[in-house]
C-alpha cells in the first residue's frame, strides 16, 4: 500500500494537473542577429499575447547557416539576410510561407524594398523585411588623424592600402570574422564583381586580405566587435553599420566614432524575417512577425539598435537623432553604387571558406 499511495495521490490529482498541462504557457523561440531588439518590444509582446518567448542570438550568418543546416533547429523565427542565407533557405524549401492573412501589418511595408528582396523570394512568400543596413568602416577619426595625418578617415582605403594599416596598426585595426558579409566589400574594393565566383578574383581579395593581416589587432565576431568599438580598444573596423553606430553610443572615455559608407559602392543587406519550415509554433511566429510590423513597435527597434526598418509609417515615431542621421538612413544618392550580393555557387562557397581560414590564420 505504501508503494502504492503515491500512484494514487496522482491519480487522484491528474485532473487538477492536466488543464494546467494543457493551458502550458506557449512559446516562442527566436533566433536573430544580437544587438537587433528592442527588449521593450520583447515585454511587450509577452505581456499582450502570453506567449513566452525564447530568445538566442547569432552574429554571423555562417553561425545561423551552421545551426540551420543540421536541421530541426527548435526555432520559429529567424532573420537571415536575403542574399546568400535567406535566398539558399528559399530554395531548400526550408521556409514556410507566410501566411499573410495573419499579418495584416505586411501592408505597412516599403513596396520598392520588398521587390529588392523577390527575386530570391518571388511574390515575398517567405519573408518580410525586418531591418537593413550597409557594410562599412567605423573610425575613431581623431586617433586615425594623430597617427596618419595624411590618411583619409572616410574611405576604405584607411584599412586596406598596407601603408595606412602599418601606421595604425598600434591603434587597433580589426575586421568582422565573416567571409560572406566581408569578401564582397573587399572584392568591389578592388574593382572587381562582388559576386564573382572567379578563382583569380578571389585569389586578389586574398592578397589584399593577407597585406592587411600583420596589421590587424584582432578578427573578432560583429557582436565582440561592437564593444571593441566603444571602449576605444580598436580605432578602425570593417563591420556592419548599425553595429558602429550603436557602438558610437556606447562609447564612454571620450571615444567618439564615425561611420564611413564605401565609396566604391556599399554592401547592402536586408534581414528578412522568416519561419522555418519545421517551426514548433508556428502561429506564435505569425503573431510575432505581425507585432513586429506595428509602425510603432518598429519605431522603438530603429531607435535602439540604429538600423534603418522598411516600414515608412514608423519613420516618423523614430527618435531624431536616429531617424536624421544619413548613416542610419542613407539617402539615394549615397546608395546610387550599392549593391546586393549574390548567392555564390558551391565551388565558390569552398573557395570563400578556405581563403577566410587562411586570413584567419594569417598565411
Ligand atoms: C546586428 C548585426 C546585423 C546586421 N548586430 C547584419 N545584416
Amino acid at each position: 500500500m505504501r508503494r502504492l499511495l503515491p500512484l494514487l495521490f496522482a491519480l487522484l490529482l491528474s485532473p487538477l494537473l492536466s488543464p494546467c498541462v494543457a493551458g502550458a504557457q506557449p512559446v516562442l523561440n527566436v533566433y536573430n542577429w544580437s544587438d537587433y531588439i528592442d527588449p521593450q518590444a520583447l515585454r511587450r509582446f509577452q505581456q499582450e499575447t502570453g506567449i513566452r518567448v525564447r530568445y538566442d542570438v547569432y552574429d554571423s550568418l555562417e553561425a545561423l547557416e551552421a545551426k540551420l543546416s543540421a536541421g530541426r533547429s527548435g526555432y520559429d523565427i529567424v532573420v537571415p539576410s536575403s542574399e546568400p542565407t535567406f535566398a539558399r533557405l528559399v530554395r531548400a524549401g526550408a521556409l514556410r510561407p507566410l501566411d499573410a492573412a495573419r499579418i495584416p501589418n505586411l501592408r505597412h511595408l516599403d513596396a520598392g524594398l520588398m521587390q529588392r528582396v523577390a527575386g530570391v523570394d518571388p511574390g515575398n512568400r517567405h519573408g518580410a523585411i525586418y531591418l537593413w543596413g550597409t557594410v562599412g568602416l567605423g573610425v575613431r577619426q581623431d586617433r586615425v588623424r594623430a597617427l596618419a595625418p595624411d590618411a583619409p578617415v572616410d574611405s576604405l582605403d584607411l584599412l586596406l592600402k598596407p601603408e595606412n594599416a602599418r601606421r595604425l596598426a598600434r591603434c587597433g585595426l580589426a575586421v568582422m570574422d565573416s567571409a560572406t558579409d566581408v569578401l564582397p566589400t573587399v572584392l568591389r574594393w578592388l574593382g572587381r564583381d562582388p559576386n564573382s565566383n572567379e578563382a583569380e578574383d578571389l585569389r586578389a581579395a586574398e592578397q589584399a586580405l593577407l597585406a592587411l593581416r600583420p596589421h590587424l589587432r584582432a578578427i573578432p565576431a560583429s557582436g565582440a566587435l561592437i564593444d571593441m568599438l566603444a571602449t576605444g580598444e580598436i580605432c578602425a573596423a570593417l563591420t556592419y553599420s548599425g553595429d558602429v553606430i550603436q557602438a558610437g553610443a556606447r562609447a564612454r572615455n571620450g571615444v567618439v566614432l564615425h561611420y564611413a559608407l564605401p565609396a566604391a559602392g556599399a554592401h547592402l543587406s536586408f534581414d528578412m524575417l522568416a519561419i522555418p519550415a519545421d517551426a514548433p509554433n508556428p502561429d506564435a511566429a505569425h503573431a510575432f512577425i505581425d507585432f513586429l510590423l506595428r509602425p510603432e513597435v518598429m519605431a522603438g527597434i530603429t531607435s535602439t539598435v540604429r538600423y534603418p526598418n522598411a516600414v515608412p509609417a514608423s519613420r516618423a515615431l523614430v527618435v531624431p537623432a536616429v531617424r536624421d542621421d544619413p548613416n542610419v538612413y542613407p539617402t539615394e544618392a549615397m546608395l546610387a553604387d550599392a549593391f546586393i550580393p549574390g548567392t555564390p555557387t558551391a565551388a565558390a562557397e569552398r573557395l570563400r571558406n578556405r581563403l577566410w581560414s587562411r586570413f584567419k590564420a594569417g598565411r
